[in-house]
């Protein structure tokens, strides 16, 4: 896995380190934790993002090593970087948004580290395994494959991320290994709980009134097999939540027994409409994200169109029901 990345970071002193649009505890993990290894080795390391750190992810990064991409201030550096490394989002340049442009046409290696199966043909190397549950995983191989050390901070960014990625530990990808990672990020110095507080325990309280209006709002269809709920702009603005804060809300109908498919719109701006889809893994619904032009997993996934919240939502249950039934009618 690491033959051809360990000769090529010991061979080079300037590094440029990145990730996907909307960056996750994983991305922004696994750049801290990577960032910190190669300035440990004496490397240049910069890490660029097109968006910035979300605040609910700042407390990872307290020094903000993490930087938000400016052309004026972080082309010239772009231009010099000798390595590039793209950390949990393959599939191409797009996903990085505007740095990504400016990092794809410049002279430097480039390399992809991720969990993902999307394409790796943008890099000249690539280190992908899709059995990971969370980039972080790789990321722990690589710095012990070359005997790094494993600082508390470090211990502290790949446990987060470990943690996001697999839902607590929960999503099918938690594996033994994942738990053998976690257990020695644990020994160098992860403390579970302050993580769990930062992570889960820090929202606002009109957050959590929101989270029990929708909570309140959920609708089943298919006699309980699908829960379904949206919000619009007024209801945001009523309780004075974002659109970006909504993290895990989609989630929320898998609480109910019974549900398989949840459904959860979000009218993310005055004509855009967010699809969150989820299943219970007994059926999948990416394909259904793909005919809205997204994608994702099996039993997670997502699109965005144009168009009016109540509308979409009437019309993705519907099309839930007819997998529901077309499963039903192949028995
Ligand atoms: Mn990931």
């Amino acid at each position: 896995m690491w033959q051809k990345i360990i000769p090529l970071i010991e061979q080079h002193s300037t590094f440029i380190l990145t990730s996907h649009l909307n960056p996750d505890c994983d991305a922004l993990g696994s750049e801290l934790a990577l960032a910190e290894h190669l300035a440990y080795l004496g490397k240049k390391v910069t890490i660029i993002n097109t968006d910035p750190m979300p605040e609910a992810f700042q407390f990872l990064d307290p020094q903000r090593v993490i930087k938000k991409y400016s052309p004026n201030k972080h082309n010239a550096l772009i231009k010099k970087a000798e390595v590039i490394i793209v950390l949990d989002a393959s599939g191409g340049w797009k996903r990085l948004g505007r740095v990504g442009d400016a990092l794809a046409q410049t002279n430097a290696l480039k390399v992809c580290i991720d969990h993902h199966p999307d394409a790796t043909d943008f890099v000249d190397v690539a280190a992908v395994d899709t059995e990971a549950a969370a980039t972080a995983e790789l990321v722990y191989e690589l710095v012990t494959a070359m005997f790094g050390k494993i600082s508390p901070h470090i211990a502290q960014a790949l446990y987060a991320a470990i943690v996001t990625d697999t839902g607590n530990f929960r999503f099918p990808k938690t594996s033994p290994r994942t738990h053998r990672i976690t257990g020695e990020l644990l020994r160098a110095g992860a403390e579970p709980y302050a993580i769990y507080r930062q992570l889960y325990e820090q929202y606002p309280l009109s957050r959590v009134r929101l989270k029990g209006h929708v909570l309140d709002s959920i609708k089943t269809a298919a006699q309980g097999r699908i829960a379904y709920y949206g919000l619009d702009q007024a209801t945001l603005k009523t309780y004075g939540v974002k659109a970006s804060e909504l993290d895990g809300f989609a989630s929320l109908g898998q609480e109910i027994g019974g549900v398989r498919v949840v459904v959860f719109c979000l009218q993310s701006s005055k004509s855009k409409v967010k699809i969150s889809l989820r299943s219970d893994g007994s059926m999948a619904i990416n394909q259904l994200a793909v005919a809205y032009g997204g994608g994702g997993h099996t039993s997670a996934a997502g699109a965005t169109v144009t168009g009016n919240v109540a509308e979409i939502m009437a019309e993705v249950v519907e099309k839930v029901e007819l997998l529901l039934a077309a499963e039903e009618s192949a028995k």
